[in-house]
């Protein structure tokens, strides 16, 4: 690894750049990862690098979606692994949600690797909550034959899917399968988090880690829970006025930013 020095402005963005080209190089992410990252850290820099409130509505409402579902899964990827493997693996235990490990770009050596840093971050190898993924038994429709491989068991049967940094079509054709879809997707605009029941546009680590603070500090509507109505919780979230008023968070920051350097 590159010898990033501690006082650097961008240092956490830098050490985080290092961990995707490491996981690249160990076969974990996917080439087109690297250019994926690339696209999300400039949208995440536009948002200041933090959560927006609109995000934080949306992860809560997940949060509880997830939790109450019949079968929540977690989709997961080599971006995914690599920034957040303890948050997947610790929101799949509050929920009591699967893991699948679902990739666009499909080997069996990568979803080999991917669910070995599952299980080093404490999912289980084997057994009734074993990482699923490996063995491809069912179908998403409509996407060519690797991209739409799935376990039977996970997204196939899934009524609940979270999947982060997710592209279009998938997302799309989960949705035509009848599934409630929500994504973490940097970009408010993206095909993915227009398609998808509840958008988070929020960096992968920081999501995850505020959906299990969340429900850690116990703030699930009791009402809901009680009703066991998670289908009017997502039916309640709109989605698109959630998106815009993040969009409409971005512009004006970018006024006030733009203001403050004219100043200078
Ligand atoms: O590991 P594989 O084979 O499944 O491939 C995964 C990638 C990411 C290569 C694949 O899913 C892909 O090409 O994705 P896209 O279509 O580039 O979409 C990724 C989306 O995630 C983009 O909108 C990015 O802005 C967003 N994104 C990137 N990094 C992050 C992110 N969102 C949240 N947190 C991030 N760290």
């Amino acid at each position: 690894m590159t010898d990033i020095p501690q006082d650097h402005p961008r240092y956490r963005s830098l050490i985080t750049r290092e961990r995707i080209v490491q996981g690249m190089r160990d076969g974990i992410v996917a080439e087109a990862g690297l250019i994926a990252h690339g696209r999300g850290e400039a949208l995440d820099y536009l948002m200041g690098e933090r959560t927006l409130p609109e995000a934080q509505d949306a992860e809560e409402v997940a949060a509880q979606v997830m939790l109450l579902a019949e079968r929540s899964v977690i989709s997961v990827n080599g971006n995914t692994v690599i920034l957040a493997a303890e948050e997947i693996v610790e929101l799949a235990r509050l929920t009591n949600s699967r893991i699948e490990v679902n990739l666009f770009h499909r080997t069996p050596e990568r979803i080999t690797k991917i669910t070995d840093v599952l299980v080093k971050a404490g999912a289980e190898r084997e057994g009734e909550k074993c990482v699923l993924g490996a063995i491809a038994d069912a179908r998403i429709p409509g996407l060519d034959s690797e991209r739409g491989k799935c376990s039977a068991e996970g997204i196939g049967s899934a009524d609940v899917i979270l999947v982060p940094l997710e592209d279009g079509d998938r997302a799309e054709a989960l949705k035509r399968m009848g599934k409630i879809v929500i994504c973490i997707d940097l970009n408010p605009l993206s095909r993915t988090s227009r398609t998808s029941d509840i958008a988070i546009a929020d960096e992968v680590g920081r999501a995850l880690g505020n959906m299990n603070d969340f429900l850690e500090e116990g703030k699930v509507d009791r009402f809901i829970l009680k009703g066991r109505q998670w289908r009017k919780l997502v039916n309640d979230f709109d989605n698109q006025k959630n998106l815009d008023g993040l969009l409409d968070r971005i512009a004006n920051r970018l006024v006030g930013l733009r203001a403050e350097l004219d100043e200078h």
